[in-house]
């Protein structure tokens, strides 16, 4: 197997780009595809503030180290949300230090926000007291409370690390619900509401989650490899499966059903979308009175 670029020793081989690339190239292919990503979809502006959700997973992790070698000037924001570990592997403050040791050695700013300190409970607690799937209530969690960081912070857009595997697997759920709210919130860029919805915007999405693992190891970024412990019930990961199944006997096909809804499909549903109001309690955006992240906080006081 040799590289596409200069015929060394390939490293890894992307089977939908019919390509092999050695360490190097391979760097500089994932860095121009995201590049291309943000080109193709206008996604950042010059001089725009931007705030990178990190986990301390390979995405986030890889996106940043990508972003700051682009020339963009990235902060991050962690949230601890209190997830314990299997046996001695606390998840969440293994993949905190991941974070922390990869901005201080760049040279980073990275705010950490504390979900138990600042809204007095942790996700494993919110899953037990609501009897929800744990990564529904963290879901809803992280969507407010990064929203919440990056209006505090006057940001122009948040940046998230969700990568091709994620979105179709998302688009795949959602189409197989037929989800049309949803379908027609699947965006590589949610413009921002005058009401408090802040930017976002996802520049992974050309790279598979093998790609971006890759992109660590071959970089020297040191990542959290464990799987959350409270993944059981996330439909998301069946989702995943399936379409690896696919992409095995057809190669480029997680590719061309996301692309292909960007390209050709998605304007459609872009009407089927709810009209936001305020919710009562904190002002952030919501369809109801009170916004879901408040619901959840009044039910884990009472
Ligand atoms: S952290 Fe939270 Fe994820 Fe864990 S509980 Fe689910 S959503 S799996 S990305
Ligand atoms: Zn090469
Ligand atoms: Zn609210």
């Amino acid at each position: 197997m040799k590289c596409r670029v200069c015929k060394g020793k390939a490293a890894i081989k992307i089977r939908r780009h019919n390509a092999a690339f050695c360490p190097e190239h391979f760097t500089e292919h994932a860095i121009r595809q995201v590049e291309k990503a943000i080109k193709d979809f206008d996604m950042i502006k010059p001089g725009d503030r931007l705030l990178l959700g990190v986990s301390g997973g390979k995405d986030s992790l890889a996106l940043w180290d990508i972003l700051t070698k682009l020339g963009y000037g990235v902060d991050g924001v962690y949230l601890e949300l209190g997830i314990g570990g299997v046996d001695d592997h606390a998840y969440s403050d293994v993949s905190r230090r991941y974070c922390e040791t990869f901005a201080s050695n760049r040279g980073l700013k990275l705010e950490i926000v504390d979900l138990s300190t600042r809204y007095g409970f942790t996700i494993p607690e919110a899953a037990t007291q609501t009897k929800r799937v744990p990564c529904s209530v963290c879901g809803l969690s992280k969507r407010y409370i990064l929203n919440q960081a990056a209006l505090d912070g006057k940001y122009d857009a948040l940046v998230m690390g969700h990568n091709l595997d994620d979105e179709a697997a998302t688009l795949m759920g959602n189409v197989l619900q037929w989800n049309t709210e949803y379908i027609g919130r699947q965006h590589p860029v949610l413009s921002a509401s005058k009401d408090g919805l802040i930017r976002k915007v996802k520049p992974l999405i050309r790279l598979a989650e093998r790609e971006t693992a890759a992109y660590c190891v071959l970089n020297g970024i040191d990542y959290e490899v464990e799987e959350c412990p409270m993944v059981e019930g996330n439909t998301g990961i069946k989702m995943k499966e399936w379409l690896n199944e696919l992409e095995d006997r057809a190669p480029g096909a997680k590719h061309r059903f996301l692309f292909g809804y960007l390209e050709r499909v998605s304007d459609r549903f872009a009407t089927e979308q709810p009209e936001l109001t305020i919710c009562q309690s904190c002002g952030q955006p919501t369809t109801g009175a009170t916004c879901a992240f408040c619901r959840l906080e009044i039910r884990m006081k009472s």
